[in-house]
């Protein structure tokens, strides 16, 4: 069968193949009525039906397997059977078979949904006015990328459409002119002024400029000659030195002349216009020490500061080489949680450690009631954004003294925070997901009803939707995360058409063609996470309390079990102990693989050990389990399980400290969107095995770089790292191999540096970008006006506000 053939063409042919058994597994399929089943269900209920061995591996090696193997999932409408189809990343092909006599219809996406939405409410499906979003009806007129290798790499794309329209249109090259015109510090006019409002007025300009420079040498300060300049109509903004402005003057000039995309991506990273960035990250604790390991406080507050730190460098970096002497500004809007519990999640504004000019705003949620002073999980948040929004836009109006230039974005609330405040003030935004949610739950669309009470996605999905389709440019970590791989559709993937039965239908969400999306991944600290053999910079002073961390006998606070055998290696694994972070699978494999626990320790840093101390629900089941795994398996002598840790650096020496015990890290997690104690292992030097649900495969190479490892499949996973330490025992050298692999892959992919270029270089690009598509751009901002409006905030309506006044039990449990 060729690939390039449809479903819903081959599908007949694979059907006729070996339509005895294709009868007797679709009768199969139908039996047990409505319904969803997923491709493990498919193959199970296959399997039962072609009991013989080889005739099952005829089928499955025909027409028939092939479309199987590419099946997300199937609905089940009795005597119907509808296959979702993804035969590569961001493609999908729906067919409808009838069970009885196998004929097949190919159907829409829209056809598709509103099929396996009569499984949970038939009368909303056939609802012909049933409510449907389409984002895509509102871009018509954009251009979107065909290949999957450009998906991810937005900036290139949008390069090469600016140039073709900057070729085609003059009103696009007076756009530009418009552009550059409008450019400005605090009304200080950079780079042109009002006497070159026209192409040939500015392309004759610079041609002089250009002569001037070519006869100056490198260095000559741009002091020394923007009298000249600014007599031609040249404004600041060009370079520090002759060199530097010639070059990018040079590159508009060959921009001007016949447009390629280039010397357009290269001038576009030279433009001033980006030097205050406000980022938002609301929930949880943000704060620079004792949060980690908090509920909600994870990996984003890690890499928004250390966002930070990387963007303020670059940004002083480009001011610098601008020739301005500006001083940017960032500012953290967060949460000011009142009962900061120990932490300084209550102080408003905080300098932003390794900074010179970047802040933490902390601002409070209001209700009719006053400011909230307790802690709200994630998943209740949604009553107090829109005010949040408008206190901390016009705190930062105050503190930055105008607009921000860019507004960036963290996780669902923080989205749609920025994507209101950009669209009130016309500023360029960019957001950055962390984790949708919606593919972390299965089914967590169809179930949504089900699942509401506790997670109130219809707010998070409608959040999200709004907030993708809000931004200038999304930011990923992985192109995972946008289109999954092979086997696995991507986060925002599974926003490109989706039900919520009895709510809407979204029949466009989101297309991860769309050149918006870049991924630019982020790093971990190099100050902080370096490699065990750098001797000289190690903080020996932790030294001794690790040694107590990890192998005195007492149990207490802070840890509990003991290593009876010091000498082994150990494999350590850190993580907040939600469900999806699979600590207490990882626990359960070591406990039931013995092989593995003749060969080494097990350590794990998550969580707390008295559930009624933990605020949040999952928290505590997990916390549960823990204790009854340790007690079931008989763990104690084998593992050492100590409490959430918030020093990074006492953190980065642990690490470091497994390394020097020639041990591994693990990350086990059902799914991970990236996973930064992956990279923050592997800048350690510590071989990492890591799911191979999400992020972390494509951060690791099997086998070069680290190991992956299946969470689905326990038994296999812990025989793998047993299998590694094994290997290690008879070849000493084997466990360097995989932790050089695993360095080299850092330096070259994962670091901050690398990132904060990219994102700037989107900053600048999107500004122009959002210009030319400017009426577009507002059409679909009033469509999204409308949702937010008339939908999201009723949403909204349905959670519950919280309340200091009466002291509840978790509302959760
Ligand atoms: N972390 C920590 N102490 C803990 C658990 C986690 O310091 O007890 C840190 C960890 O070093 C990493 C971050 O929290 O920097 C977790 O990020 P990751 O992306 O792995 O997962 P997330 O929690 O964001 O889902
Ligand atoms: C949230 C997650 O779940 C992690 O996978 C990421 O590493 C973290 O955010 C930072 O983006």
């Amino acid at each position: 069968m060729k690939r390039s053939e449809s479903a819903v063409d081959t599908m007949p042919e694979a059907l006729r193949q070996s339509r005895y058994h294709m009868k007797k597994c679709f009768l199969k399929y139908v039996e047990k009525g409505k319904r969803m089943m997923k491709i493990h269900h498919l193959m199970e209920e296959m399997e039962t039906v072609i009991e013989d061995k080889d005739e099952r591996a005829q089928v499955l090696e025909g027409m028939f397997g092939y479309i199987l193997c590419t099946t997300q999932e199937a609905a089940i409408v009795p005597p119907y059977v509808a296959f979702a189809i993804r035969p590569n990343p961001g493609f999908w092909e729906y067919v409808k078979i009838n069970s009885n006599d196998l004929s097949v219809d190919g159907i829409t996406a829209t056809d598709y949904l509103k099929f396996k939405e009569t499984i949970v409410d038939e009368t909303w499906a056939n609802d012909e006015n049933a409510l449907e979003i389409d984002f895509g009806a509102m871009d018509f007129k954009s251009p979107t990328m065909s290949l999957p290798s450009s998906i991810g790499n937005g900036v290139s794309f949008a390069s090469k459409f600016i140039t073709s329209k900057l070729y085609a249109q003059t009103s696009s090259q007076q756009m530009l002119v418009d552009y550059l015109l409008a450019l400005n510090h605090q009304g200080e006019k950079l780079m042109i002024n009002d006497t070159l409002n026209t192409i040939s007025k500015l392309q004759s300009a610079l041609i002089v400029a250009h002569a001037s420079l070519s006869s100056m040498p490198n260095d000559t300060p741009y002091q020394s000659f923007d009298l000249r300049f600014k007599e031609w109509g040249l404004e600041k903004g060009w370079g520090d030195n002759a060199e530097r402005v010639r070059e990018t003057v040079g590159f508009l000039l060959e921009v001007l002349q016949a447009p390629d995309p280039i010397n357009l991506e290269k001038f576009f990273s030279r433009v001033p216009t980006v030097f205050n960035v406000v980022l938002f990250s609301i929930h949880g604790y943000f704060g620079q020490s004792n949060v980690l390991g908090l509920p909600d406080t994870g990996g984003q507050v890690v890499y928004v500061l250390d966002q930070v730190v990387a963007l303020e460098e670059e940004l002083l970096l480009r001011i610098k080489q601008q020739g301005l002497n500006y001083k940017p500004q960032i500012l953290v809007v967060t949460r000011l949680l009142p009962d900061a519990t120990g932490t300084k999640c209550n102080q408003e504004m905080e300098p932003v450690l390794n900074t010179k000019h970047s802040h933490i705003l902390r601002v409070p949620f209001r209700t009719e009631k006053g400011i909230l002073r307790k802690w709200v999980s994630r998943f209740d948040i949604y009553p107090y954004l829109e005010k949040f929004t408008q206190d901390a836009s016009e705190k930062i109006i105050e503190i930055m003294e105008g607009k921000p230039d860019l507004i960036i974005g963290n996780y669902t609330d923080g989205n749609l925070a920025a994507s209101l405040m950009a669209n009130k003030l016309g500023a360029t935004l960019g957001t950055i997901a962390h984790a949708l949610e919606k593919t972390k739950y299965e089914d967590s669309d169809m179930k949504w009803k089900e699942l509401d009470p506790k997670y109130h996605f219809s707010c998070q999905f409608t959040a999200d939707t709004i907030a993708m389709n809000s931004a200038d440019f999304i930011i990923t970590s992985t192109f995972q995360e946008i289109a999954g791989s092979k086997d696995r559709p991507g986060q925002y993937e599974s926003h490109q058409a989706f039900t919520l039965p009895g709510l809407y239908r979204v029949v466009s969400g989101i297309n991860v063609f769309d050149p918006k999306f870049n991924i630019a991944s982020p790093g971990a600290d190099q100050s902080v996470y370096f490699p065990y053999t750098e001797t000289q910079k190690r903080l020996t002073t932790f030294q001794p309390a690790i040694e107590e961390l990890l192998f005195s006998k007492v149990d207490n606070d802070e840890h509990i079990g003991y290593l009876e055998d010091k000498s082994k290696p150990i494999i350590f694994s850190m993580a907040r102990l939600d469900t999806v972070k699979n600590i207490t699978g990882l626990t359960e494999w070591f406990g039931k693989n013995k092989r593995l626990r003749s060969l080494v320790n097990l350590v794990i840093v998550a969580g707390f050990f008295d559930p009624s101390k933990s605020k949040d629900r999952e928290e505590m089941a997990e916390i549960k389990k823990m204790h009854l795994l340790i007690e079931k398996y008989q763990l104690k002598g084998q593992i050492r399980w100590i409490a959430a840790q918030t020093d990074r650096n006492r953190n980065s020496e642990l690490y470091r400290f497994i390394a020097d015990s020639k041990g591994a890290f693990v990350q086990p997690a059902i799914y991970e969107a990236f996973g930064l104690t992956v990279i923050e292992a592997m800048n350690c030097g510590l071989p990492t095995f890591a799911t191979n649900q999400g992020g972390p495969a494509e951060i690791i190479v099997d086998g070069v770089s680290g190991f992956l490892i299946d969470p689905n499949y326990g038994d296999e996973s812990s025989n793998k790292i047993a299998d590694f330490f094994q290997k290690c025992k008879e070849d000493p050298g084997y466990w360097k191999t995989i932790s050089d692999g695993g360095l080299k892959r850092i330096y070259e992919c994962y670091t901050w540096k690398i990132y904060a270029n990219k994102v700037l270089n989107m900053g600048n690009i999107y500004s122009f970008w959002k210009q030319l598509n400017k009426e577009q751009k507002e059409a679909k901002q009033r469509y999204i006006e409308l949702f937010y409006n008339l939908h999201y905030k009723n949403l909204v309506r349905t959670v519950p506000i919280a309340s200091d006044e009466v002291v509840l039990a978790p509302k959760h449990v």
